[in-house]
């Protein structure tokens, strides 16, 4: 387990002030070596989860060898850190969680994964079909499974089209109330809404405020935030986290990319 976290949950469920960001990678789209120092740059502006995951062509080799990557870099930084005042503070609690495509995209090298239903899924393979697979192994390498809905709004993008999602449209005020309800019911803990990666609209702050007056849950937004003016909106409207894939991706400077996120993060809680 990553750091000094006894539980990844009850890390990622607190309750803060403010809202959290988490970067994600998605090992399809860069090496190991650049998602690693993309990682790292994220953790010094502040980032406090790192996803790795994608919706399509990720398989256990660039998952792992990712994964890795990106724990080598941040505990030899980290071992730096005690030798001098150099990089990320000590004791920084900056878990890496699997956001999986299915039963074939894990890592027993994870700190955790998000267990996720893919409520809004007409397909039985990604309610329930990919997770009984994907449990026995889980169990096995000891990783913390985190019970979360996931539920992907329009436009939805790949994610939606491999997850054969019946989407949840700004208007679906009521729907969206009723899945955050039944998300809560099911003993979830958390519930994402998606727009699709590279969405040219992320979630309304509608549905987001809908989930929120609805569920107790810790909720997570994502997909097509690439400024903080637009994370700012999901925030106030209810967003405990806000997740950022694609906004990494454009930086191949490590340190352009850290004075970025630091300024977004800083700007989506003002
Ligand atoms: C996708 O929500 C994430 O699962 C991130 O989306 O790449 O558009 O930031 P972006």
């Amino acid at each position: 387990m990553n750091n000094n976290l006894t539980s990844i949950l009850s890390f990622v469920t607190s309750s803060e002030k403010y809202t959290r960001h988490a970067i994600l990678i998605d090992p399809a789209d860069q090496l190991p070596e650049v998602a690693a120092k993309r990682c790292l740059a994220a953790v010094n502006a502040g980032t406090s989860m790192i996803l790795v995951g994608g919706s399509s062509n990720t398989d256990m080799h660039n998952v792992e060898a990712t994964v890795s990557s990106i724990k080598e870099m941040l505990e030899l930084v980290q071992w730096a850190s005690t030798q001098d005042s150099l990089g990320v503070e000590e004791n920084k609690i900056v878990p890496i969680v699997l956001f999986p495509q299915g039963a074939a995209a894990l890592s027993s090298m994870a700190d955790a994964v998000t267990f996720m239903m893919l409520m809004n899924s007409t397909s039985p393979q990604y309610l329930i079909e990919e997770q009984v697979m994907g449990a026995p192994h889980i169990k096995k390498s000891g990783i913390e499974p985190l019970p979360m809905g996931y539920l992907v709004c329009a436009p939805g993008g790949k994610v939606g089209e491999v997850g054969q999602a019946d989407l949840i449209q700004p208007s679906d005020i009521d729907r969206m109330s009723a899945y955050a309800t039944t998300a809560q019911f099911y003993g979830f803990k958390l519930i994402y809404l998606e727009a699709g990666s590279g969405a040219k609209t992320p979630v309304s702050p509608d549905l987001i405020r809908s989930a929120r007056d609805s569920c107790n849950l810790t909720i997570v937004v994502g997909g097509g935030i690439r400024d903080a003016q637009t994370a700012r909106i999901a925030s106030k409207a209810g967003a405990d986290w806000i997740v950022t894939g694609n906004l990494a991706e454009e930086y191949d400077n490590a340190d352009e990319l850290q004075e970025i996120l630091t300024k977004f993060i800083s700007d989506m809680n003002q």
